[in-house]
């Protein structure tokens, strides 16, 4: 395995919107992460990944570009943008941008013209087809609810949208639109950005004859349909050929469909295409059929499969990212751990998970502090559009409101996206102004400055696991061996190189256990845990973690 800079780093997830606003207008701005570059820095990261700060109409919180070389006003325009570039690389640190090129905002200026007339050079730039007996092209539904088809009036054809009708779907087959996104993807890199994430970059490739969807399990319309169409990686090959690889950079591709089948084939090295990919096998364990919001339960030992499988599939030729939460899902220590009585341990206990395992980890702005799911009161205080969405589907159907909010509640991207809790002052210190989205409650109690101040905090467990991580790094390159994995309660496994072996041992529950196994307990001396004054033994109390050294 060679060592490479991107291997070995931290990537610290920052929602601008929702992470420090300097201006008062209750939205976070570019200025207000360049405030914090000293709180990044401290926390021992290399990389911050911004998500999207292009001038956007903001239908899907900026990830529907109007314009993909102009920073967004309200986010401080471009001048802010390269003074935050230039604050973060005198500190050390990386920037990731966030490029969304299977779609733009029906605003950008190649669909204004793309919808003229059929004849206008912009009319291949997107997709537009007639429409079947009288009704949209084909029978696939939107990932935010709805036919993905949008009739025109203006040429009397339809456009295609895989999100909402304001993301109408690029079309990568005209070799155009390739020229005009790589020239954007020079653009970023001339000023010396360090990587991109790329958006549903599974997407990009569309099966053209658009077939009816013969499934309906949404899972399975996203692989069968949707995702990893026919020219995927000769797209992909083309972009590493033409630009990525002239560049000292990391890319991770996003991606529904992604899965352990097709996965390898985006990262694997001889492959020329990109350095990670976000699956979500994980992250959608509890959807059920019809998607997130047919929500199920959680299911322990599959859990570890996910991650057992991954690694078996990439440490040869790939790189794994190692993630449990974004701006996209709830809030991971809600989802994985137990907010309530046990936020603290299990918050500690998946800050270990996520940076003792192979792979580019990934730290979502507030997972540090331990910030929690929200569950507002009504409807009208969420924001996000996916939520308002699957809401207005499930009234129409005629559901049960009042269990439908405590879906909400448990699944909406809104629990991610409240605002950044900084202290115990006037809206969490995040803003003067009124917050665009209202924040938790719970900030008077769950914010940086009590982290700060209290060695036993979240955040300082997260200091001490990065610079561990850094130390040891046999924790970034090791082999990786999953123990007992019918165990429903312990996730336990082996890291290990040629002079190093760890064992760590996480209980996942709100019960004592005494974890056994051929393992012998004098062999093995702690060296982490997430509670204090461990004994050096396999007795692990609830949501308790626990790493030790073979002597
Ligand atoms: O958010 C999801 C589940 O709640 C996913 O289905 C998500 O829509 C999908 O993973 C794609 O996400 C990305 O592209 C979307 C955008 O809304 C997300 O914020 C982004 O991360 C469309 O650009």
């Amino acid at each position: 395995m060679c060592r490479t800079w991107w291997k070995e780093s931290v990537i610290y997830q920052i929602y601008p919107r929702s992470f420090f606003d300097t201006t008062g207008n209750g939205m976070g701005d570019l200025m207000g992460i360049q405030k914090k570059v000293a709180y990044i820095k401290n926390l021992g990261v290399d990389m911050v990944w911004l998500c999207p700060v292009y001038e956007s109409p903001n239908d899907d919180n900026g990830y529907d570009i109007s314009d993909y070389t102009k920073i967004m006003d309200e986010f401080g325009g471009d001048a802010a943008f390269d003074e935050l570039l230039r604050e973060l690389h005198a500190n050390g640190l990386k920037l990731m941008m966030d490029v969304v090129f299977n779609h733009s905002s029906d605003e950008h200026h190649w669909f204004q013209e793309s919808r003229k007339s059929k004849d206008n050079k912009y009319r291949d730039y997107y997709f537009w087809k007639e429409g079947k007996e009288g009704g949209p092209p084909n029978n696939w539904t939107s990932f935010f609810g709805g036919n993905v088809w949008k009739y025109d009036d203006l040429t009397k054809e339809y456009y295609l949208h895989l999100f909402t009708e304001k993301q109408p779907d690029l079309n990568w087959e005209n070799p155009k639109v390739r020229e005009e996104l790589k020239n954007v993807l020079e653009f970023w890199l001339k000023k010396g950005v360090d990587g991109f994430r790329m958006d549903v970059i599974s997407l990009i490739s569309k099966q053209l004859h658009f077939p009816d969807a013969e499934s309906q399990d949404f899972k399975e319309i996203i692989t069968s349909y949707y995702s990893n169409g026919p020219r995927i990686h000769e797209f992909l090959k083309e972009l590493n050929h033409d630009v990525l690889s002239k560049y000292d950079i990391v890319t991770v591709g996003e991606g529904p469909g992604i899965d352990i089948k097709n996965g390898p084939l985006y990262v694997e090295e001889d492959r020329d295409e990109l350095n990670m990919v976000f699956h979500f096998d994980h992250m959608f364990i509890d959807a059920g059929p019809g998607g997130k919001y047919d929500p199920l339960d959680f299911d322990f030992v599959r859990f570890k499969q996910v991650f057992n499988d991954w690694d078996e599939k990439l440490h040869q030729k790939g790189w794994g990212s190692i993630f449990l939460g974004n701006h996209d899902f709830s809030r991971m220590v809600s989802r994985f751990g137990n907010d309530t009585i046990y936020r603290t341990e299990s918050a500690k206990l998946l800050a270990m998970l996520l940076l003792t395992l192979r792979g580019t980890v990934y730290i979502y702005q507030g997972d540090e502090i331990g910030m929690t799911n929200v569950a507002f009161p009504t409807i009208e205080d969420y924001n996000d559009v996916e939520t308002l969405n699957n809401w207005k589907e499930a009234k129409a159907k005629g559901e049960d409101m009042t269990e439908f909010l405590k879906i909400v509640h448990r699944q909406s991207r809104d629990n991610a996206r409240t605002p950044m809790q900084w202290n115990n002052t006037l809206n969490a210190g995040f803003s003067i102004g009124t917050p665009w989205l209202k924040l938790n409650k719970n900030y008077e109690e769950i914010n940086v400055e009590n982290a700060l101040n209290d060695e036993t905090s979240i955040l300082n467990f997260y200091k001490e696991m990065i610079a561990f991580r850094k130390h040891n790094l046999c924790l970034v390159y090791g082999d990786y061996e999953c123990l007992d994995v019918e165990n429903k309660q312990v996730f336990a496994y082996r890291r290990y190189d040629a002079n190093d072996a760890f064992l760590i041992l996480l209980n996942f529950s709100d019960n004592s256990i005494s974890w056994h196994h051929e393992f012998v307990v004098k062999d093995y001396t702690l060296v982490k845990s997430n509670l204090k004054n461990s004994a050096s033994n396999f007795d692990l109390k609830p949501w308790q973690a626990k790493l030790f050294r073979k002597i």
